[in-house]
């Protein structure tokens, strides 16, 4: 594997990520920019479990992609540092970790199916982190296979215009190239050959090519003005033109560049490569990165020669030790350097420095500003901490993690295990923030929750594999959470201790009451303070909202949870010896459990769509038992004799659905799943 990059400058690098809809051909497409770029010399397979990225033994056996693998490769004198993704819903905070620290990203559609349930969450995921995009509409040699209809999605599902840059040349099984519409000449792949020729647009193509050339004119001349003027003025845009002002919209959002290939024939990956390059970003392209340091906020910008400034976003235990993977935003680190780490109050050392190429890697001296590399001698920075140079402290904002819904209970087959078991989960939490690992305190079991069945399947298997170990796991239940139907107000809360020394005295009122829930936000607790004339000062407002989110862990119903409230503290009294933060957030805390107590509270359940795609004569079945699992039909559509069913059902319900369908529909049938938040539960008892 060819690693070897001359240094470049920052403007000539790129880090990008590759997002999709699970199977939409986001490792098939990178094992080919591998290839086209000369870094591998053969082409590998999902199917044969022979890719770069797709290298942990789980993802070969499964056809899946589980972990976010990173690698490098260099194409017309740039580098692009690439992650390739996984699709599958359940390890959508391996994409939320990968979209913190890119730059752009290349987001891959299916040309039969469009946009998908999961393309639509990863673009919102990367609309969140302000991450540009480019598409590319792939597996056009599938049978049904239509750009036209998978842009319209784009447009309708995802609402970006786009700008199609390509006009397929054949189709389905003769799809065998694209007309270029900036310089109107044909790129053809043929069979057996590496790589493309190109010629002159195909006569046949030339009037469509035309049109479609002046249609992307008049799309671009509507949202940049530059282009506009040029278009008024000679009512034509120049490829030169174009190109820039596709750059600009692609930066800005306005427009989403659009290509088109079969990554599995090797068609198309060349001109993407290009469209990269040309239309994504560098790292000094994106907005400076911000950071806090004792409340203050800081910019680093993107300058080998300023102080240096990493984030975390990755942490694995390999055969060559722990590797640390470092988006580095600003300054120079050297192996054998010191830094610090801000969070944890801790300095660690840089002992060795690594350039990745999935489960491989190639030694560096030293990395600058705008890199993605892997550490070797942090010994204790966990995922989203920020290093930086002791002497210019500061702390990056972390990913965010998401909560766990799904939770099994684990323990060793054979009870001498126990602690080997504990070793490896508290490993694994530790590589997967979204894991949470915990004690049941009312059965005594281990509990380790996640995204969802397969999330921990993998997880487990992971145990298994790697430690040798014989693990026992329970049925998957569903993490529920309770919300307030109805409030309370004025309630009031006396905490006070006099048993000698400082006292702890601290008087609080508080109100209650609920809160709509935006399921894309990730607000669902706000805290108000209506105290007037001081009588509580600021710092103990701060001390009760800290009491009351550390109530919120636990609510009154069954322990979980509690979400979608507003707290108001409307009065309170200090005392001038014996108040204190702690005693106030002890008040906040106390007042607030017992506040939720007098409320109305529900349990609410966590609810996900599914789409389900069946031959037409399964429907019937399907929908009835979706009804029988509490799942509110939502759509069906019907489309050569394959049918798509939307419904929106309780998680708890899903579980073991995939063999239910499997021998429901002799294996044809297939599903997803997007987890859309919580819906009340009437009438559930839930098990712990
Ligand atoms: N016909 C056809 N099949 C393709 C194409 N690209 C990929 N595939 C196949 O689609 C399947 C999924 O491809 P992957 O590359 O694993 O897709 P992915 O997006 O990485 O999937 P996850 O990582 O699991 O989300 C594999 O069987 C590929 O061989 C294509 O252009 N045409
Ligand atoms: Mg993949």
């Amino acid at each position: 594997m060819r690693t070897d990059l001359p240094r470049l400058p920052l403007t000539a690098v790129r880090n990008l990520g590759v997002l999709a809809h699970v199977d939409a051909g986001k490792t098939t497409i990178t094992e080919r920019i591998l290839y086209a770029t000369g870094t591998t010399h053969k082409r590998g397979e999902v199917h044969d479990g022979t890719t770069v990225t797709d290298f942990d033994s789980q993802e070969r056996d499964r056809g899946i992609t589980i972990f976010a693998a990173a690698v490098t490769c260099a194409w017309d004198s740039h580098r692009i540092n690439l992650i390739d993704t996984p699709g599958h819903v359940d390890f959508a905070d391996e994409v939320e970790r990968s979209l913190r620290v890119l730059d752009g990203a290349i987001v891959v559609f299916d040309a039969v199916a469009g946009v998908e349930p999961q393309s639509e969450s990863v673009w919102r995921q990367a609309d969140r982190h302000g991450v540009p995009r480019i598409a590319f509409v792939n597996k056009l040699d599938r049978a049904g296979a239509d750009l036209d209809t998978a842009v319209r999605s784009i447009r309708d599902r995802l609402h970006r215009v786009p700008l199609v840059v390509q006009l397929p040349i054949g189709e389905e099984d003769r799809f065998t190239g694209v007309v270029d519409l900036l310089r109107m000449r044909s790129l053809v792949w043929a069979d057996g050959r590496e790589t493309f020729d190109e010629g002159p647009v195909p006569g046949a193509l030339l009037d469509e090519a035309n049109r479609r050339r002046r249609l992307l004119e008049e799309t671009v001349a509507e949202l940049h003005p530059l282009a506009l003027e040029e278009f008024c003025a000679k009512s034509t845009i120049s490829a030169r033109t174009l190109a820039a002002a596709l750059r600009d919209l692609t930066r800005t959002g306005e427009g989403l560049v659009v290509l088109a290939g079969s990554a599995y024939r090797n068609r198309g990956i060349e001109p993407l490569l290009d469209a990269a390059v040309a239309y994504l970003p560098s790292p000094v392209d994106v907005p400076a990165v911000r950071g806090t340091q004792d409340g203050v906020v800081q910019e680093r910008v993107a300058d080998s020669s300023a102080p240096f400034a990493a984030l975390v976003f990755k942490v694995v235990s390999t055969a060559t030790g722990r590797l640390t993977y470092l988006r580095i935003y600003s300054g120079t680190i050297r192996k054998g350097q010191e830094v610090r780490d801000v969070g944890a109050r801790r300095t660690e050392r840089i002992a060795r420095l690594l350039r990745v190429q999935a489960d491989r890697h190639t030694e560096m001296d030293q990395a600058v500003a705008g890199d993605i590399v892997a550490a070797i001698g942090v010994k204790n920075a966990r995922v989203g901490a920020t290093l930086t140079t002791p002497a210019a402290p500061l702390v990056l904002e972390p990913p965010s993690v998401a909560v766990p819904v799904v939770t099994v209970a684990v323990e060793a087959r054979r009870s001498v295990d126990t602690e080997r078991l504990m070793s490896a989960l508290a490993q694994l939490v530790e590589e997967d923030p979204s894991l949470v690992l915990r004690n049941d305190p009312q059965t005594g079991q281990t509990v380790l929750s996640g995204m969802g069945e397969l999330h921990l399947e993998v997880a487990v298997e992971k145990i298994r594999r790697s430690r040798g170990l014989d693990v026992n796991v329970g049925r998957p239940r569903v993490s529920y959470r309770e919300t307030v139907v109805r409030g309370v107000s004025g309630l009031l809360y006396r905490h006070v201790k006099q048993d000698g020394g400082a006292g702890q005295f601290a008087h609080v009122v508080l109100s209650v009451e609920p809160l709509a829930v935006d399921p894309e936000s990730t607000v669902d607790f706000v805290f108000e303070s209506a105290v007037v004339g001081g009588r509580v000062p600021r710092e103990y407002v701060r001390a009760v909202e800290a009491g009351c989110r550390d109530a919120l862990s636990e609510g009154p119903l069954d322990g979980h949870r509690v979400t979608g409230l507003k707290v108001t503290l409307t009065d309170g009294a200090t005392h001038p010896k014996d108040s204190s933060e702690m005693a106030f957030r002890t008040a906040g805390r106390l007042a607030l459990r017992e506040a939720l107590r007098s409320c109305v509270m529900e349990l609410l359940e966590p609810v996900v769509e599914i789409v389900v795609t069946v031959p037409d004569e399964a429907v019937g079945g399907v929908l009835g038992d979706l009804a029988a699992r509490r799942g509110r039909a939502s759509g069906s559509v019907t489309r050569s004799g394959t049918s798509v069913v939307t419904a929106v059902v309780p998680l708890a319900e899903l579980f073991g659905y995939s063999n239910k369908l499997r021998s429901r529909t002799h294996g044809r049938g297939t599903f997803t799943t997007r987890p859309i938040g919580y819906a009340l539960a009437p009438g559930v008892t839930p098990v712990r």
